[in-house]
């Protein structure tokens, strides 16, 4: 017989869908979209869909490991016994010998989003202060940009872009990495809307929009002062400014005496007569609707390259209007409660390390990190700073991975922790986009002896107080089931119009927030005003208003930027094993063991490469080799290597040039600065008689 389920894509993606899967005799068979969601509408993107090849791969742990010695893939299958034995007598010789557990440290970010993976926090917290990974390698300066603007970072729901009648998505790509979005934006385009794509290269969305415009890198803020400029100038202001923001006088006097067009289209490389075409239609088509994506805030200037964007949207009266606003994300829904609660996970005594600094913080810390715990994260593979990460290995005497399969940073550890899908366990997900929370149930058993992360840390609780009484207050065993409802408190039920967490059993719920965001005008900025001026922005070393501070430039000696966006077929370090073959032309073992490098033909051939020959690309980080392909669609001096795990674990690897370059905003909202990606620089080379 068949049944079905109802699951919650915990991916880090935009869309976070509502799935339906069926079973059969105890097998997952079809995974298919929700058709009653709204924004899913019934669909689901390639990567979904390859999820039941996923959950039964031949390549999926299935069973706790060990490896004899780290890097040399010679696991060992152990019983769980063991493997939680080991951890909880590491925990307790920790403590012994130094006298706290702050030497045990966890990283876990953003595999699977889900609120039952917080009872890693849940547990340490139970043990004592202990090392944690704070930030985000993501979108730190855009949530601190509209934290200083609007008070909060709050989008509308994304179903209003519907009513837009001109759409301008700037720096980001949904027809890869938000795909429920288009088909918003097509309804949008077929009752007359126009789209505008901002992007340093033609993406697959510049590809579908009426228009590309084509910014140099990290000078969006620059384009935006410039059309704010134009637009007072011009007298499109918004009549009514003066009575719910703050310090536009200010703003605009600084437009006037310091923002000089011809210097904008000089450093922008968008002409003054495209940059006068553009703000005149923005200021003048109602509702206009800014997207501004993750893109285009990975630089050293990021964060006020986005209050730059949202003071067009606040100058015109597009904040507040129904199908307008600047969007960028929000956390609005993700006011959880108990244990699991990402308010509640931190003991008072934690010692905090930037995520993004992760191994050279970590080496300072005193007394020295002996444990690592990695949960839902790669951050071998999906961070800069490789020297410092080995020695940090070196320091440490247990790591300790929960994945699903290997990965760059298992090839490190000491114990493999298999974990349960999606698939096979309870748990919770919220949007970062719209506006729905929804439960998660499990279809089937858990595959081998995977277990979810919240029973490990139960078990791991258990086994701690089995050793040593008292050593863990974290509980020893529950109800997963019982644990997500109730994660889910008084105050989300509140915003969910919920009687009681079980109704979440029924399908996702909507927050009852309205479509529109900041419609009233009042803002949770200290003054309740949008602000143009932010003292909050200057507490944090900014200058009050949204000026334009330069990107860093390339250096001489490594002059084309490396861009490493991500990709359609991958979901960051995640694989997908049955990704259709973007690179037919290549050979296996090119496939295999190489990035794919995108070059625009012009500057390939001033290095005189042509496609399928290799390169060598460099900078102080390290070298890599990497197999050239001509794109007519990348910018000039630029390398573009889609993220992707495409080639061999065992190769070198992207990161190993990632700058490890810091955005300018992230600590009022994140805890940390953002990682600038986007400003990183290499050199080239041809490698001579290779194709
Ligand atoms: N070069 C380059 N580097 C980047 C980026 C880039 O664009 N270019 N993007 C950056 C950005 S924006 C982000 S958000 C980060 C993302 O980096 P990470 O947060 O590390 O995310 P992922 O690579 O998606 O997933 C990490 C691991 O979580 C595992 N996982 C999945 N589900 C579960 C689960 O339920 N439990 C456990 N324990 N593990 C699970 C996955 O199998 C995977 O191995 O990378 C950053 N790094
Ligand atoms: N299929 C798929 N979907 C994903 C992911 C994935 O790996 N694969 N990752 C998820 C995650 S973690 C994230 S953070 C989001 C990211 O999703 P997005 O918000 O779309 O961000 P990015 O992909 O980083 O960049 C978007 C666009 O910004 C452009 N860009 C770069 N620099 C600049 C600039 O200076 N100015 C302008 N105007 N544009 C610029 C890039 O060329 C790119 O086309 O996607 C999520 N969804
Ligand atoms: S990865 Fe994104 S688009 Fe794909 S199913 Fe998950 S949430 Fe939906
Ligand atoms: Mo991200």
């Amino acid at each position: 017989m068949d049944s079905l389920h109802r699951h919650i894509c915990p991916r880090n993606c935009y869309d976070t869908c509502s799935i339906i899967s069926t079973t059969r005799n105890g097998r997952l068979v079809a995974i298919e979209g929700d058709p009653e969601h709204s924004y899913t509408r019934g669909k689901l993107c390639p990567k979904a869909m390859d999820e039941i090849h996923k959950v039964y791969h031949t390549q999926r742990v299935k069973y706790p490991m060990r490896q004899r010695k780290r890097f040399s893939g010679q696991w060992e299958r152990i019983t769980w016994d063991e493997a939680l034995n080991t951890i909880a007598q590491q925990i307790l010789t920790i403590k012994e010998k130094y006298g706290t557990t702050l030497p045990i440290a966890l990283n876990k970010y953003s595999g699977n989003f889900g609120i039952m993976r917080n009872a890693w926090e849940g547990l340490l917290k139970g043990i004592g202060p202990t090392t944690r990974a704070i930030g985000s390698p993501c979108w730190s300066a855009g949530m601190d940009a509209q934290h200083f603007d609007f008070g909060v970072f709050f989008c509308s729901d994304p179903l209003e872009m519907e009513k837009a009648k001109l759409i301008w998505l700037w720096g980001v790509n949904p027809a890869w990495n938000a795909v429920h979005q288009m088909p918003i934006i097509f309804r949008a385009m077929e009752k007359g809307a126009k789209v505008v794509s901002f992007d340093t290269h033609l993406s697959a969305t510049a590809a579908r929009a009426h228009e590309f415009v084509q910014v140099n890198p990290g000078t969006d803020g620059l384009l935006a002062l410039g059309m704010c400029k134009i637009i007072a100038e011009k007298g499109f202001l918004d009549p009514e400014l003066s009575q719910y923001s703050l310090g536009h006088e200010e703003f605009l006097s600084y437009l006037n005496e310091e923002v000089d067009l011809r210097k904008c289209s000089q450093i922008t490389g968008v002409s003054i007569k495209t940059m006068t075409e553009l703000a005149l239609e923005y200021s003048t088509t109602k509702p206009a609707c800014i997207w501004a994506g993750f893109g285009l805030q990975r630089y050293s200037n990021g964060g006020q390259n986005l209050r730059a964007i949202d003071a067009l949207g606040a100058l015109t009266g597009n904040i507040g209007r129904p199908g307008g606003g600047v969007q960028y994300g929000h956390m609005e829904t993700w006011s959880f409660a108990g244990p699991l609660a990402p308010q509640n996970y931190h003991h008072s005594l934690d010692c905090k390390v930037d995520i993004n600094q992760f191994a050279p913080q970590g080496l300072k810390m005193d007394p020295p990190l002996k444990m690592l715990l990695v949960a839902c994260r790669n951050p071998i593979q999906q961070e800069g700073k490789q020297r410092e990460w080995q020695k940090l290995i070196d320091q440490l005497d247990l790591i300790v991975v929960s994945d699903l399969f290997h990965t760059r940073t298992s090839l490190a550890a000491d114990l493999f922790l298999p974990v349960t899908t999606h698939y096979e366990h309870w748990d919770i997900n919220a949007s970062y986009w719209h506006y729905y929370v929804g439960i998660n149930e499990p279809a089937i058993k858990p595959v081998g002896e995977a277990r979810s992360d919240l029973q490990i840390a139960w078990d791991l609780s258990r086994v701690l107080n089995e050793l040593d009484p008292g050593s863990s207050a974290f509980p020893t065993s529950g109800s997963e089931k019982e644990w997500v409802l109730g994660a889910v408190g008084e105050d989300l039920c509140q915003i969910l119009e919920l009687r009681s967490p079980q109704e979440l059993l029924d399908g996702p719920k909507r927050a009852n927030f309205p479509s529109t965001s900041w419609q009233e005008k009042i803002f949770r900025t200290p003054s309740g005003k949008y602000e143009f001026y932010s003292e909050k922005a200057q507490e944090y070393g900014h200058d009050p208003l949204p000026k334009f501070k330069p990107p860093y430039s390339p250096p001489e000696d490594t002059p084309l930027r490396l861009l490493t966006p991500h990709h359609i077929s991958g979901l960051n370090s995640q694989i997908y094993p049955s990704d259709t073959d973007v690179y037919p032309l290549f050979t296996e073992e090119i496939k295999a063991n190489y990035y794919v490098a995108h070059i625009h033909p012009q500057t390939a051939m001033a290095y005189n490469v042509k496609s399928r020959e290799q390169v060598a690309l460099w900078n102080k980080g390290g070298s890599l080799t990497a197999a050239v392909q001509w794109d007519e669609s990348v910018a000039l001096d630029t390398v573009v290597i889609y993220q992707e795990n495409r080639a061999n674990i065992k190769v070198p690897h992207l990161n190993l040039l990632n700058s490890g370059n810091l955005t300018d905003m992230g600590p009022c909202s994140t805890g940390a600065y953002g990682l600038a990606l986007n400003e990183t620089f290499v050199g080239m080379r041809k490698m001579e008689g290779r194709s």
